[in-house]
């Protein structure tokens, strides 16, 4: 019979008996499976590791180990490997107890011997609908799985930037401050907002507002590039970056290098009082080694520094 490649089987026969793996073997390769034959557990065991055979029929009595035992052995290693090969007992031996010892020891069906070619047939389909059913549930796992991660990305990430969004920020910046505090290091935060924004819209429009606000997110990534640096998007216009890592005299050169960047990026603003292109106000927290300080006193302070550079005539960064 020809099946085609999916349906091919790579099938483990494991009998002490020579005859009845023949005949069993000759009935599987009649059906179109390939088979890899064993004369004891222990050899069988060695040849699952290297073939990965997709079923296995074992005898149960055989010098040496016997069939449950290489049973056991397969479902150990597979609950390391999430994986699932189907057993299925061959015996002489059709004793109620025995039957159910084989199940319990990791065995999927129990035939007694001699196999009728039909039932053989019949058993192999019905493991095969299993595989299927298990290949379904682990694809729908995984599937559910990314889901998952993607609905967590999503609750902490700003759709509009990327960045983070105000409670992604309150998470991070938690987490950043008691590593800091661990590391006795010290931790900046610099809070900034867009100089005359709501004009920006009322000029250009929303939508180019929108898209003015994706530059300003990559700018400011540019800038907060080291590895442990994170940038957020506070609110509409406002921007927040989390600095581990750095000191005072570190914020104060980051300021520049954000001022800096806006000039060249020269992102055009026809109705600023202060510059012909987008510029930013900013407030600078840092946390030094040693002392202790909670997410909202630190924001609540960038804040008031924020607003201060407002005052001050904005396009500065002020602490
Ligand atoms: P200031 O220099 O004092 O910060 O003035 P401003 O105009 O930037 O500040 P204000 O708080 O008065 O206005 C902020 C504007 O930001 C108003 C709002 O329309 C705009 N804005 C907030 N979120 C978004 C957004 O998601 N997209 C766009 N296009 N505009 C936004
Ligand atoms: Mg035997
Ligand atoms: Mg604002
Ligand atoms: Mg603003």
């Amino acid at each position: 019979m020809s099946l085609n490649p999916e349906q091919r089987l790579r099938i483990l026969v494991v009998d002490d008996d020579e005859s009845v793996r023949g005949s069993v073997a000759y009935v599987l390769d009649q059906l179109g499976h390939q088979v890899i034959e064993a004369s004891s557990a222990a050899w069988a065991l060695e040849l699952f590791d290297r073939h990965q055979p997709h079923v296995v029929l074992s005898d149960v009595v055989m010098p040496g180990e016997d069939g449950y035992w290489l049973a056991r052995q397969l479902r150990a290693r597979e609950a390391a490997q999430e994986g699932w090969t189907p057993v299925i007992f061959m015996s002489t031996v059709s004793e109620a107890t025995r039957v159910a010892e084989g199940i319990a020891a990791g065995g999927d069906d129990y035939l007694t011997k001699p196999v009728h070619p039909v039932v053989l047939e019949a058993k192999l389909h019905a493991m095969e609908r299993l595989r299927a059913m298990r290949a379904q549930l682990l694809a729908l796992t995984q599937e559910l799985h990314l889901a998952n991660l993607e609905l967590k990305r999503q609750a902490s990430h700003d759709a509009l930037t990327g960045l983070l969004n105000r409670r992604g920020l309150d998470d991070h910046l938690d987490e950043a401050l008691r590593l800091c505090a661990r590391m006795r290091s010290p931790l900046t935060l610099v809070l900034c907002d867009v100089d005359f924004f709501k004009r920006y819209n009322d000029t250009l429009g929303h939508s180019a507002g929108d898209d003015c606000l994706r530059q300003v997110g990559t700018l400011l990534r540019q800038v907060a590039r080291r590895p442990l640096d994170s940038v957020a998007r506070f609110g509409g216009e406002e921007f927040a970056l989390i600095l581990p890592d750095t000191p005072r005299s570190g914020a104060r050169m980051l300021a520049q290098a954000i001022t800096r960047v806006f000039q060249g990026a020269a992102l055009p603003h026809p109705a600023s009082d202060v510059a012909t292109h987008i510029t930013l106000s900013g407030g600078l927290v840092t946390c030094d080694p040693g002392e202790t300080a909670d997410a909202g006193t630190l924001l609540a302070r960038a804040d008031e520094l924020l607003y201060r550079a407002k005052t001050l005539g904005r396009n500065q960064f002020v602490g």
